[in-house]
């Protein structure tokens, strides 16, 4: 009993000990990044976008070497195999698929490496914010190590305050996007792998004590209460004062701080105008405590569902979407950036759309603000798609973590109407589990929004029967139905006299269908990859969806041609997934114009009082 009381002592030491030496080298992370400041675009910021020097790592030597010290091969320090000084650039916020051809294919880890200067401010805490980084990312800062984070398409901040010197600083980033089975999403995604720092690196300062987290929003079904919350640094009541102000409504309250450290607030304001997508009106909130300010532009409206009905701002709508990847028109890589969402959101609105669902990852968050102020609905994703690993825990970390960041950042959206927590998942007791947790997640973050996946599982045991029976839709408050009849399965007539069913007293959104077709390729209606076979599935696929008494809403796939890796028909696909409405040029397709209508003819409906 001794003995083994002394061994357990002993190996309690040893781990304390290697743990000690372990968090003491220089390469080691003992932070995470720092809790999210939102509302950054709002902020004082420095921007670090720019010419990036870069060195390719396909042996992962980087760590063994120490690049993070940023080594000079020619000085009197240790003998050193690399140099970033010398080394060519990339272009950040930017893929480096697209900005090199030998790196077009590259999976793997690239180091980044930039100077700048910057002047030390008292009383100011700066934090390096990084819009994206795909996949995994770990940073350094004059040689200290600044934190590390995994996931492709959220934000994250590390607190750079104390690494960072008065004049020039060195910042070292090391990302890696290999795919591995255990990752959110998983290795098999059916669009590009785009590496890098693909948005915008900045250093945003911030007074030591400062506003970080709030909420501004309706009460759920209330269309003149405004309700919120902010969560500051500060913990000294004195320090926790924070005013709320909307100017062009002459209201002004106090928050008061409740047992969770959150201060709460509340309006009813006289006469409010509601944000919808004919009117996409926002108000300026400005949020203010004795060290900090923040001023936002924040639509409100509300958004419910009851038994197969949707209701915006308590009226019935219809969704009439469009999906879409992150890829911009006529350039390739990765879309970043104000332009960028412009011009996508710009061919949803020529569309008719009042919806978009950003597939199959958080968008920029450019993208979700272009959405506020143009008037669309935005269904937001994770990349749960495909192929996860559901009985692993550490993956519903990841999950959880990226929908939480999801959240944080774009809580105070109003064109934000359904967080999707998956894409295309297999029926089994770990799914379930693992999606309702991240149901719960979602709900607990923000109470008001919609929750809702894109299934695939039907029980299609009757032929021309679509049954839509998938347990997960249960936990859900609007489901997304993906189903390729047309193109995957059967042919477009099969639509004519398919029926369908859910057993669930819930909306639903067809949230894909189509087929390919390459623009400019004309011929008989029943040739595949031609434009007319195209427009065929979408004529038969709009005469089905308006027999469906409990469809919301609709969201074909896709907007526009986007690459894809699984995607090697030669002259057809050349490596793009071809069921765009427009080419990767902007080419308007035949079925464009067929989904045009259709949107046009449910607008018109909508506005005399209709649908
Ligand atoms: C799907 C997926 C989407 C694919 C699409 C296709 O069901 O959700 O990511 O790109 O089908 O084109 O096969």
């Amino acid at each position: 009993m001794k003995i083994t009381q002394t061994r357990l002592q002993l190996s309690l030491f040893l781990i304390s000990f290697l743990w000690v030496a372990f968090i003491s080298t220089p390469n080691s992370f003992a932070q995470n990044p720092a809790p999210l400041v939102q509302g950054i675009v709002n902020r004082r910021t420095i921007s670090l976008n720019g010419e990036w020097h870069y060195i390719v790592d396909p042996h992962e030597e980087g760590n063994a070497r120490r690049y993070y010290l940023n080594g000079k091969p020619y000085g009197s320090r240790d003998f050193v195999e690399y140099g970033f000084n010398t080394a060519p650039t990339l272009r950040v916020p930017g893929d480096w698929n697209f900005q090199r051809p030998e790196l077009q294919l590259y999976e793997g880890t690239v180091w980044y490496q930039r100077s700048f200067d910057y002047h030390v401010k008292s009383n100011t805490r700066t934090f390096l914010y990084f819009g994206a980084a795909n996949y995994r990312a770990r940073v350094w800062l004059n040689e200290k190590p600044l934190c590390d984070h995994e996931g492709g398409f959220t934000p994250f901040n590390c607190d750079a305050t104390a690494a960072l010197q008065d004049g020039a600083n060195v910042v070292v980033v090391s990302v890696n996007d290999t795919r591995r089975p255990d990752d959110i999403p998983s290795v098999r995604p059916d669009w590009y792998n785009y590496g890098g720092l693909t948005r915008d690196v900045l250093l945003v300062e911030m007074p030591h004590e400062f506003i970080q987290q709030y909420s501004v929003e309706l009460d759920r079904g209330r269309l003149n209460h405004i309700t919120g919350w902010i969560k500051t640094t500060a913990d000294s009541p004195a320090l926790q004062k924070v005013t709320v102000r909307i100017p062009e409504l002459k209201l002004s309250t106090e928050a008061i701080a409740d047992q969770q450290g959150l201060l709460r607030f509340s309006f009813d304001p006289p006469k409010l105008e509601l944000w919808s997508p004919e009117r996409p009106k926002l108000y300026r909130v400005e949020i203010a405590s004795a060290t900090d300010q923040i001023a936002e532009d924040i639509g409100f409206r509300t958004i419910e569902t009851r038994g197969t009905d949707i209701f915006l701002n308590g009226k019935s709508i219809f969704l009439r979407g469009i999906d879409m990847h992150e890829e911009p028109v006529g350039r390739a890589g990765r879309a970043h950036g104000e332009d960028d969402a412009r011009s996508l959101l710009s061919f949803a609105k020529e569309l008719g759309c009042n919806f978009v669902r950003l597939a199959h990852y958080p968008h920029d968050e450019s993208m979700v603000r272009m959405a506020d102020r143009l008037g669309l609905m935005v269904w937001s994703e994770i990349p749960v798609y495909q192929g996860v690993d559901f009985k692993n825990p550490q993956t519903l970390g990841k999950a959880q973590q990226q929908l939480t960041e999801e959240i944080t950042r774009d809580r105070n959206r109003a064109a934000i109407i359904l967080w999707s927590v998956s894409n295309e998942t297999p029926k089994s007791p770990e799914r379930n589990t693992f999606l309702q947790q991240l149901i719960k997640t979602a709900r607990e973050l923000d109470p008001t929004r919609l929750i809702t996946s894109a299934t695939n599982q039907t029980n299609s045991s009757v032929p021309h029967k679509k049954v839509f029976d998938d347990p997960l839709i249960a936990d859900l408050d609007v489901f997304g139905v993906n189903e390729y009849i047309g193109w995957y399965e059967g042919v477009p007539a099969d639509l004519d006299i398919t029926t369908w069913a859910t057993p669930y007293d819930k909306p639903m959104i067809v949230s894909e269908f189509g087929g390919e077709a390459k623009y400019g390729l004309h011929g008989p209606v029943t040739r595949r990859w031609t434009e007319e076979n195209q427009e065929e599935i979408y004529q038969h696929q709009i005469a089905a969806l308006r027999k469906i008494p409990f469809l919301r809403g609709t969201s074909p796939w896709i907007l526009k041609d986007f690459r894809s890796p699984h995607r090697n028909l030669p002259q057809l696909q050349d490596g793009f997934n071809r069921k765009g409405l427009i080419s990767e040029n902007g080419e308007r397709k035949k079925a464009f114009y067929v989904l045009q209508k259709f949107y046009r003819e449910l607008a018109a409906q909508a506005s005399s009082g209709g649908l």
